[in-house]
Order: C-alpha cells, then sequence, then structure tokens
C-alpha cells in the first residue's frame, strides 16, 4: 500500500479494468495425458465465499497442522477459520484494535507463529500505535491456548519510532534458523529524506533478524550470535540487511528456504529482491535498477542487485508474494507469483539463480487492491482483495 490518494486513484481506475488478461501461455496444470484447452486462462475465483474481512492485509496458517487460516485486519483484528471453501464463519483469535493505529499504511501489518506454536502457542505481531503522541512500530509476543490469544499476555519486544505516517514495512516471519526477521520501511515521506535506510544505527529500511527464545543485555530477545552487523561500530545489532525502502510483504520459499522481498518504490521502479545475509539493497542511492539519489551515475557497487524491477506502465506499488509450492497449480510451480497493489497485475516471475535471468508473466488482473497474498499449510495461494474484504485463489481454465 503506498498512499489514501493512490486507493483513490485504484478505485477510479478499477472500473475500467475490463477483467481477465490471457498469460497467452500453453502450460497447464493438467496431467500430461490430458488434453490441454488452448483458450485456457488464468482466472482469479472467489475462495470462502461466505466470508468478508474488513480491510485484510495477511493471510497465514500456524503451522501446527490444524489447518486453519489467520487473516490480519488492519484495524487490530487476528480472525480464524477452518480452511473448507464452504466456511460459514470467522471467529476472532485476537483483538487490540484499542492499541492499534489503523488507517492508511499504519494498523496491524504482520503476524508470524512460532515454530514450536502447537506446543507453546505463542504467536508474534507487527503493529503500529500512538504512544506519548508519537507513532511507533511495535513488535509483540502474545500466547493463547491455540484456539484464542489472550490480549492481556502481550509481551513488548521491540518499538521503533516512525517520523512519518506511510512506509512501515510489515512482515515478520521466522526462517528456518528459527530467528524472527522483522522487516522495516525507510520510515516514510519521501526520498527517505533523513536517509534512514543506508545508515545502519537506524532499524528504519532494513531487515532486522531476533532470537526470541533468550534474552539478553536487558532485551526481551537476544541477538543472534552471527547477525552481520553485531560487532560493527554505531551499527545496531538487529540489521540483517538494509536499503530497503517499504517492503511490503516478505515470505518464504518453503522448498530454499530463501526469503523473497517485494520492496515498494518511489517514482519509478518496484522490485523483488532475494535476501542475504549483510546485503544492501541500495535504497535511497537506487530504486529497483536506476538511480534515485543521485539521479545519475549512482554508485552501485556492493549493491545486491535485484532479482526483476518493473515500471509504472506495469503497476506503481508492488505486493510480494509467495513461491508457489503447492500442488493444485503445477505449471507455476517453483515460480514467485506476486502482483500489484495499484495495477492489480498478478504475475509469475521464474527465476534462473545460476543465469540470474528473469521471466516475468503475466498471469491475471485482480479488480479492486490486492493487498496481500497468503499461502495455507499445503502451498496453496490466496489473494487479498482489500477493497471488496474478499478472499481469492487463481484457477487455470
Ligand atoms: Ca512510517
Amino acid at each position: 500500500m503506498k498512499t489514501i490518494l493512490q486507493f483513490l486513484f485504484v478505485l477510479l481506475v478499477s472500473s475500467g479494468i475490463g477483467g481477465i488478461v490471457s498469460c497467452g501461455n500453453s502450460s497447464s496444470d493438467s496431467p500430461p495425458t490430458t488434453t490441454i484447452n488452448p483458450n485456457a486462462t488464468w482466472q482469479l475465483t472467489p475462495a470462502f465465499s461466505n466470508l468478508s474481512f474488513n480491510s485484510p492485509v495477511e493471510l497465514k496458517p500456524a503451522g501446527d497442522g490444524s489447518n486453519r487460516l489467520f487473516v490480519l485486519e488492519q484495524r487490530g483484528l487476528v480472525k480464524v477459520f477452518r480452511n473448507e471453501a464452504a466456511v460459514t464463519q470467522a471467529e476472532t483469535f485476537l483483538d487490540i484494535s484499542t492499541r492499534v493505529s489503523a488507517g492508511g499504511e499504519t494498523g496491524l501489518l504482520g503476524i508470524a507463529f512460532h515454530p514450536n506454536f502447537s506446543t507453546n502457542g505463542q504467536f508474534f505481531v507487527n503493529y503500529t500505535r500512538q504512544f506519548s503522541g508519537q507513532l511507533q512500530s511495535v513488535i509483540s509476543r502474545f500466547q493463547s491456548n491455540k484456539t484464542i490469544g489472550y490480549p492481556a499476555s502481550e509481551e513488548i519486544l521491540l518499538t521503533f519510532n516512525q517520523p512519518y505516517a506511510n512506509h512501515n514495512g510489515g512482515s515478520i516471519l521466522f526462517g528456518k534458523d528459527g530467528f524472527l526477521y522483522i522487516a522495516t520501511g525507510d520510515g516514510g515521506s519521501s526520498g527517505d529524506p533523513q536517509n534512514y535506510s543506508q545508515n545502519l544505527g537506524s532499524l528504519l529500511g532494513k531487515m532486522l533478524r531476533i532470537d526470541v527464545n533468550s534474552k539478553a543485555n536487558g532485551l526481551n530477545y537476544a541477538i543472534p550470535p552471527d547477525n552481520p552487523f553485531k560487532t560493527t561500530a554505531n551499527a545496531r545489532p538487529e540489521i540483517y540487511a538494509y536499503g530497503l525502502r517499504n517492503p511490503w510483504k516478505v515470505t518464504e520459499d518453503r522448498s530454499t528456504g530463501k526469503f523473497w522481498i517485494a520492496d515498494v518504490g518511489q517514482n519509478a521502479r518496484e522490485e523483488v529482491d532475494i535476501l542475504e545475509k549483510g546485503g544492501n539493497y541500495g535504497w535511497r542511492v537506487a530504486e529497483g535498477k536506476v538511480c534515485y539519489s543521485p539521479n545519475n551515475n549512482c554508485n552501485r557497487t556492493g549493491f545486491v542487485e535485484p532479482v526483476f524491477d518493473y515500471g509504472t506502465s506495469e503497476g506503481r506499488s508492488i505486493t510480494g508474494g509467495y513461491v508457489y509450492n503447492g500442488t493444485r497449480l503445477s505449471a507455476i510451480k517453483g515460480q514467485y507469483i506476486y502482483g500489484d497493489y495499484v495495477s492489480g497485475n498478478v504475475w509469475a516471475l521464474k527465476y534462473d539463480e545460476a543465469s540470474k535471468q528473469a521471466t516475468n508473466t503475466l498471469l491475471t488482473r485482480l479488480v479492486g487492491s490486492l493487498s496481500s497474498f497468503g499461502e495455507d499449510e499445503a502451498g496453496e495461494l490466496y489473494l487479498l482483495n482489500y477493497q471488496t474484504g474478499k478472499i481469492q485463489q487463481l484457477e487455470f481454465k
């Protein structure tokens, strides 16, 4: 999400979007013995058609084998329901709306279930609040009995001030290393005016990594021993990577353990990155594969270059998705499925890491506002429509 103005822009343009766009790709998710329909196209169909949500911004399973899905409503609610097409109701798992400052790009933005959630019931959230007149991001731990989260159990792990209301990142997730990763935006405004993203003394514009299973140095968490800037003078030891602008969705490819980052651009380029320890993703020197400040002949030495970037003719605010690891849609297996909040375009990005060649295919277009993708325990994908409050899914037919 970028700004309310752009949300309004979506409302204005969405009536002009004629519907489904064919990918023009004859590959199929059907078994090879089945005749392929040459006119088959990618389409978006309703999922859980009985359910609607209030400004949904995230969908995740708990990873506990219960086959439930949790949806974050931006105002501060976590809803939960059975992952069954005909499900009729979502229950409230957590309501912290009285603590959350929500609207525009603020609100309850991310959730991560502890890898041992099935036994310890712990989960973590990333939200914004007003604290003594200051907007802050808050990373907190909550306890649950796995059916209900306890609002009174909140243990704040980390807070940091947000100088402006926009660019608050939001994703939190556990890596296969058991550490919690936290994606932060550059603090907001436009053009990162205080140059936070390149400043290792600031938590803004970063990927952070903390150990939530230990406490050290008076903190409610510990610093993983191999965090890359742990011994760097004047650097925050929580930093794992830097030079991000507003990562709107970071996800793990469950088959490789790699993290895919969608970083929202300023004026020109939206970018897709793969996380590397200690990596500098270039903002505000660069925006995607072009220079931003200075706007010519910028020095890209040492930057981790994007896997892919796209310009304003394709979209204006990237919404990160998932590397598809499900079974329903074998034609896109192993490809990064993502989209754009403003244009509604949904793409499949095929990336060959050895050659660094990326092939991007337009699958379809969502009518409304694509705030997030979600993945269930089986690796099947969902799309959240912020405008309608509905969940949709990809079909090839
Ligand atoms: Ca901000």
